[in-house]
């Protein structure tokens, strides 16, 4: 394999619309943070870059909906993404944001370059536009009906009712989500990445020079390659991005997936001046971790566009994993159906190893894999604290017993001593296999087995039987279970920094490198040792109890919203729902309606006068407990006859899901006959 000089690895950019979640975390932040921590131990020169992906129209329409700007969305979500970053080790070098100044400045630039070499084509296509507003409208601004399902509220990338994809122009009856108003058909110009120009590149470059990516990662190529590309728009007519900077180009900004792999570049250009080292020089190895529906931007628009420009390197490895379940359904943010990284340390506080072993034990590095509170348990209990908690344990303990807490000598070596001693280097080395090879899972497993090496080599040599008879034998044995210990320090370390750093306290040693470890003589003997604690404590089954009635109750939330809330009716125009005279009313007499379960006679001061209204609440109000309350009534509702009484109009009233129903009052007692509207 190639020597390279530096490496740059970069992660996916979260969008900054929600905080992140163990899918985040297991598919791409933890296998990025152990391989960079690995390189960094291994005294490579190695940049980890990530930032917030804070465009697109997402964020827009969260910011619509909470009648906020969409830069106070993503200032909210930047400083709690990254808060939660840091808080589990995640040891970015920067972690930056497509906001900032030298990222519009970067991103311009890449543009302007591609733009000056003729690398773009200019088209010219029909889009929406929505004529009260002056805009034109992205794919998610559309609602209307499904062509397929007849959904009400289908939009226009997508009906998630049916789940069809669509072309705003298939929905029927299309509206502007921001007017309301039927939008037109509107000629408009994009910049276009023609794809299709550099398939041959492609193909040669991914199908015969990188066989050796990942079967997943190396077959979605083959499979759009085969399917042949076709040019890309690489602008949008939306307010919020970075402006497309050519003349003739007002009101339209760059996609959202062109600038955020450039912010890749950007933030390594805000954290050091040496930037273009780590992005154009061919002796960098630059690595994108991602998640598999990232595929195509960084195996083959980000490099045809880095291509393109003709200044840079291209990635030598895309690491892409597949995705993280929650309990056998699939993680959603608008479902709330997550185990979110903030509220996990609410819960678990300490124990941000513990989260960052289970899910890399748990990687859904070849196929989808499920997270499940019963097997986090169960890897805490049987793993971490059986096995790795266990074996520290033990050999310190033992040593402050019996050695007063000083690594003790070593008198002579047997064979099985030996054998042991040597199994430490074939552990490191099947690690680093594994850790080269993007296998992860494996990694650690391997990692593991340092641990489970020691706890076999104390349990067949029982030194606190041996204690009794052979202190000089007990003395080696217990120098060679520190010694492993040691190293742990360094082999555990990518994976359990937190962990690392406590046995690191306890054996009272200084930082290892990776090439330092790997063998049994990194505790000279007479070396003082710190007092231990425990590393790891049980999960107990209240413990996981708690968590899945969590999840029970968003599942119940959810049903609830999913089945049971009506939808939209037909829309109406103003002038029809103006001709409705809604008005608050006082309720001053109530009796029930004989022979009637459900029907309640109201006398109402309206204001207008005072009427009678037959209602249909009795099941839910006590004629006498709703006397004197003010109500909501449509006056104008042609009187009918219910059950020989002249109904003269209508209390309005919310009925919830489940048929219950209460008043629509004012929030304060308000002058008869106001007018609602
Ligand atoms: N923000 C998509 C995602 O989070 C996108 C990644 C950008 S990487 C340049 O899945
Ligand atoms: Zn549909």
């Amino acid at each position: 394999m190639k020597k390279y000089k530096r490496y740059t690895v970069t992660a996916a950019l979260p969008y900054a619309n929600g905080p992140v979640h163990i899918g985040h975390l297991a598919g791409v932040y933890v296998p990025a943070d152990i391989y960079v921590r690995y390189l960094r131990l291994k005294g490579e020169d190695v940049l980890y870059v990530c930032g917030s992906d804070e465009h697109g129209v997402p964020i827009t329409i969260k910011a619509r909906n909470e009648g906020v700007t969409p830069q106070e969305i993503v200032d909210r979500y930047h400083g709690m993404i990254k808060k939660a970053f840091d808080e589990f080790g995640i040891s970015f070098d920067i972690y930056s944001r497509t906001t900032s100044d030298i990222h519009y400045k970067t991103a311009s630039e890449f543009f302007k370059t591609l733009y000056e070499k003729g690398e773009f084509i200019e088209q010219v296509t029909k889009q929406y536009y929505d004529e009260e507003t002056g805009q034109f409208l992205a794919d998610r601004y559309i609602t209307g009906t499904c062509p397929h399902c007849g959904n009400g509220s289908a939009y226009g990338d997508q009906c998630e009712k049916c789940g069809t994809s669509l072309s705003p122009t298939d929905l029927i009856n299309p509206k502007s989500m921001i007017s309301g108003n039927q939008p037109v058909l509107k000629d408009t110009k994009h910049w276009y990445l023609p794809l299709d120009k550099h398939e041959a590149f492609l193909r040669q470059w991914i199908l015969e020079g990188h066989k050796e990516w990942k079967t997943n990662v190396y077959g979605q190529c083959k499979s759009w390659l085969d399917q042949g590309l076709q040019p890309r728009a690489v602008s949008r007519d939306l307010d919020w991005g970075i402006p497309v900077p050519v003349e003739g180009a007002e009101g339209k900004v760059l996609y959202v997936w062109f600038d955020a792999p450039i912010g890749y570049i950007s933030n390594t250009r805000e954290l050091t001046d040496k930037w273009e080292l780590y992005w154009k020089d061919k002796d960098t190895r630059l690595i994108h971790f991602i998640g598999k529906d990232n595929i195509v931007f960084h195996c083959i628009i980000f490099p045809v566009m880095l291509k393109a420009e003709g200044s840079y390197i291209l990635p030598d490895n895309v690491p892409a994993n597949e995705f993280l379940n929650l309990e056998g359904d699939k993680i959603s943010t608008s479902r709330n159906w997550a185990v979110w990284l903030h509220e996990y340390l609410d819960d678990f506080p300490g124990k941000e190893d513990v989260l960052r072993y289970v899910l890399c034990a748990n990687a859904p590095e070849t196929k989808d894999n499920d997270f499940t509170w019963k097997d986090f348990q169960a890897r805490n209990n049987n793993e971490l604290v059986a096995i790795l908690g266990n074996f520290v344990n033990r050999a310190l303990v033992l040593t402050q017993k019996y050695f007063n807490g000083q690594v003790p000598e070593i008198s002579a070596l047997n064979d099985y001593d030996k054998v042991t001693i040597e199994e430490i280097a074939k552990i490191k080395a099947s690690v680093e296999t594994s850790l080269e090879n993007f296998r992860f899972r494996e990694a650690l497993k391997n990692a593991m087995d340092l641990a489970r090496l020691g706890n076999k080599y104390l349990a067949d040599t029982e030194p606190w039987i041996l204690i009794k008879s052979d202190e000089q034998r007990v003395s080696t044995i217990l120098n060679i279970a520190l010694q492993i210990t040691a190293n742990l320090t360094a082999i555990a370390a990518p994976f359990l920094p937190f962990t690392a750093e406590k046995i690191r306290g306890f054996l009272n040693m200084k930082t290892l490198t990776w090439q330092e470890s790997g063998h049994a003589e990194l505790l000279p003997a007479g070396h003082k040792l710190n007092q231990p604690s425990l590393l790891f404590e049980k999960i107990e089954d209240e413990e996981v109890e708690k968590q899945l009635q969590k999840l029970e109750g968003i599942k119940i939330a959810n049903t609830g919203k999913q089945k049971n809330v009506k939808p939209q009716k037909p829309s109406v125009s103003y002038d029809e729902f103006a001709k409705m005279d809604i008005r608050t009313g006082t309720i001053l007499e109530a009796i029930k309606v004989p022979k009637a379960n459900k029907l309640l006679q109201l006398k109402i001061d309206t204001g207008v006068d005072v009427r009678t209204v037959v209602s249909g609440i009795a099941e839910y109000f006590e004629p006498e407990k709703i006397i004197g309350r003010q109500v909501s009534i449509l006056i104008n509702l042609e009187p009918r006859k219910i059950r020989e009484i002249e109904s003269q109009g209508m209390i309005l009233m919310a009925e919830d899901s489940a048929g219950k129903l209460v008043f629509v009052s004012p929030a304060e007692k308000t002058e008869e006959g106001s007018e609602i509207k």
